[in-house]
């Protein structure tokens, strides 16, 4: 697979890189991505289930759709998308993973540097006391009440309408504002304000890359795009890199 020129030039000299996933790293591994045909906004629309009015109104029938994707998760692994971002947070000084997945492979694979947007699916917590609920390995698809006070246990995740943890987010926007290469790697880039970290990272001056198998909202404001799949582009892009610091390091 041939790489530009220009990003070859311009990862040879990269001190810091950040790096945008969205659920189409995790697609490779079988987990549905949301907005592809076949996604799982195809049956239900994200106002219906991913956010908290919906879990007051239905809390059993909100819990139960994350109890399908926590098994769904359960039964997949890392992709070799997944592992290349491993090994690529080897190869600078500074690489930050930010990722709008709650799935949990990125840790699976391996990368240390990851900032989480949208939270975890793993992660359970009492709407009323805040208590985390432990490792729940239950498989009842009723709400879980918590052992504390008896309030609503929900998933650790940022639903529709609510605020992204404040940390997190401002942690990525530093990232974005003072990185020399930002890739956006299988995201729609539909879903704000993660969808402005690419731009965030454009406008400070970083060299911005799309890898994805189609075009997206955000294609025409980047530098350059690479089409096709997120498991085999970084796989070959790892290695490039790694032969270009063995290279330099001679
Ligand atoms: C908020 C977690 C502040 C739960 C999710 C500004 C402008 C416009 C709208 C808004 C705005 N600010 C806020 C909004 C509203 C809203 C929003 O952005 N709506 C959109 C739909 C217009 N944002 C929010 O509500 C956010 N909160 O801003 O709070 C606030 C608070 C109160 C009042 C006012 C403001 C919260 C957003 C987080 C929502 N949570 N999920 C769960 O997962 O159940 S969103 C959901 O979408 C996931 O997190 C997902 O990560 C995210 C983005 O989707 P993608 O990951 O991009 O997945 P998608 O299917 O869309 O695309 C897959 C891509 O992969 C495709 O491009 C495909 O081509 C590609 N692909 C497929 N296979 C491969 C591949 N690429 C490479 N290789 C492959 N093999
Ligand atoms: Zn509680």
């Amino acid at each position: 697979m041939q790489f530009s020129e220009i990003l070859l030039n311009k990862l040879k000299h990269a001190n810091k890189v950040a790096v945008l996933t969205g659920a189409g790293i995790s697609s490779e591994s079988g987990v549905p991505t949301f907005r592809d045909p076949g996604g799982i906004w195809e049956k239900f629309k994200p106002e219906e289930l991913a956010n908290f009015d919906a879990f007051i109104r239905n809390p059993d029938f909100v819990w139960s759709w994350y109890q399908h994707r926590r098994e769904i998760m359960r039964n997949v692994k890392p992709n070799q998308g997944h592992y290349a971002l491993a090994e690529m947070e080897k190869l600078f000084n500074e690489f930050n993973l930010i990722t709008q997945n709650i799935d949990n492979l990125h840790c699976r694979a391996g990368s240390r540097e990851i900032t989480e947007l949208h939270g975890n699916i793993e992660r359970n917590y009492c709407i009323k006391c805040n208590t985390f609920a432990d490792e729940i390995n239950i498989i009842q698809n009723k709400v879980l009440k918590c052992e504390k006070c008896g309030g609503l246990v929900r998933p650790d995740v940022v639903w529709f309408g609510e605020m992204l943890p404040v940390k997190e987010l401002q942690h990525a926007e530093h990232s974005a504002a003072n990185c020399d290469v930002f890739f956006t790697i299988g995201t729609s880039a539909e879903v704000y304000p993660a969808a402005m970290l690419p731009l965030i990272a454009k406008r400070n001056g970083a060299y911005v890359v799309e890898i994805n198998v189609k075009p997206t909202a955000i294609t025409f404001e980047i530098n350059e795009s690479i089409t096709g799949k997120s498991g085999i582009i970084l796989n070959q892009l790892v290695k490039c890199i790694t032969e270009i610091k063995l290279l330099n390091s001679n």
